[in-house]
């Protein structure tokens, strides 16, 4: 049996998305910006994707929904333009960003402080949660952006970003947030949340990869990262992605339609299996449920190695993730369970299983299975598992 427990890596594509997309690789070819029949019959469906993305998170038509090459681009956009506005010209010399986003975010915080910008790394708290108030104890005059994910890749927290919003208005403070890990698991409204840029990426809710969005405020325009022939009304040039914009649309109106069903049925199935695994002695899990996105779990079990405990797990066909599959392939601990101040021991024993609305209980029911044998075996030959004191662990709840 194969089971895929790693979709906050990256999802199937839905069947529909992928017929939707179909049509735009042979049949209807068309460049959208040419001035002839082929162009002209990518129109409609062009505007009806974005129509889709722009209901998706509740955008109104003023604001602008750019369609990127994939999230990390958007998040790319964000700092870069940020780089060229506030520090390069001198006018502000300061951003926030947590501790614990995305590489994408992280390598953009550090590129600026690079050249001269100061970066607050907000630390998370013990249960992995980022605590808007210490947003506000950061601001200062001199602070150009405010950009925390609305939910963390590695343990699916959500994070109080329309706290943080309402502190960054207040302040006269740009924010951005990274919501790749929120679409189609949270609700998301950008009227109701005081957002100036959000980050998407399709692939991340059963859409193409190598397709993303930004979502940005009227009057909060960025400076272009790609100038070119000005298509996307010049905020973004380059030749329009037709098959993904298009899957990209599809893939966000069955998100929104299947959010009932992520928020309870999922979740009932993440919950029930995280039951099972925190049966297992010695394991412990960071972030209380209620607190995460409804198909996340970031494990630890004491004394394995989560690379060993991958291996096992893969031999019997299951796929699960020891951090971001950006960075998997080197031997580091796991930056979330690092921010939170875990033994290094425990920092290298967690891993990510990750759901998605086509997760199935049979599935669920295989994987534990795996992971009792798995858990048996690599404790049998864990040289560190005899040795550990077990009981409390500072900052993790004990089960
Ligand atoms: N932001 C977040 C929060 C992410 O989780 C990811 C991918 C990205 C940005 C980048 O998306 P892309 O479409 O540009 O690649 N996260 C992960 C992960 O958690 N494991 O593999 C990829």
């Amino acid at each position: 049996m194969k089971v895929y427990l790693d979709n906050n890596a990256t999802t199937i594509v839905d069947p529909h998305v992928f017929a939707e997309m179909e049509p735009f690789f042979v049949q209807r070819y068309g460049n959208p910006n040419s001035l002839h029949l082929f162009a002209s019959e990518t129109h409609k469906p062009l505007k009806t994707a974005m129509e889709k993305i722009y209901a998706g998170i509740n955008a109104p038509k003023e604001d602008s929904v750019v369609i990127t090459s994939c999230a990390t681009e958007s998040n790319n956009w964000v700092f870069k333009s940020i780089f060229f506005e506030y520090i390069l010209t001198g006018r502000k010399n300061h951003i926030i960003v947590s501790e614990v986003e995305h590489p994408s975010v992280i390598a953009n915080a550090k590129f600026l402080e690079a050249h001269g910008c100061k970066v607050t790394y907000l630390p998370i708290n013990s249960e992995g949660m980022i605590e808007a108030h210490t947003v506000r104890d950061f601001i200062t005059p001199k602070t150009a952006l405010v950009s925390i994910m609305w939910a963390n890749n590695e343990t699916g927290a959500i994070f109080p970003v329309q706290e943080i919003g309402n502190i960054c208005a207040e302040a006269g403070v740009l924010f951005h947030t990274d919501a790749v890990q929120a679409v189609g698991k949270t609700p998301i409204d950008v009227q109701s949340f005081n957002v100036d840029y959000l980050t998407m990426s399709a692939h991340k809710f059963h859409g193409p990869k190598g397709v993303g969005a930004l979502y940005i405020r009227k009057g909060k325009e960025l400076t272009p990262l790609m100038h070119g022939g000005a298509q996307m009304g010049g905020l973004r040039s380059g030749t329009l992605n037709v098959a993904g914009i298009v899957g990209m649309g599809k893939a966000m109106e069955q998100a929104v339609d299947a959010l009932d069903y992520e928020m309870h049925e999922i979740r009932e199935l993440r919950d029930a299996f995280e039951d099972q695994l925190l049966e297992i002695e010695d394991t412990f899990v960071v972030t209380p449920r209620e607190k995460r996105t409804p198909n996340t779990i970031l494990i630890s079990f004491r004394g394995i190695e989560g690379e060993a405990m991958l291996w096992d797990l893969n031999r019997a066909g299951i796929a699960a993730s020891t951090g971001s599959a950006c960075a998997s392939e080197d031997l580091e601990s796991n930056p979330v369970m690092e921010a939170i101040g875990a033994e290094a021991d425990l920092a290298h024993t967690a891993i990510r299983f990750s759901l998605s609305r086509y997760t199935t209980k049979e599935e669920l029911d295989y994987a534990i299975e795996i992971v009792r044998e798995a858990v048996k075996r690599l404790r049998s030959i864990s040289s560190s598992y005899a040795y550990t004191p077990k009981g409390h662990v500072s900052g993790l709840d004990s089960h």
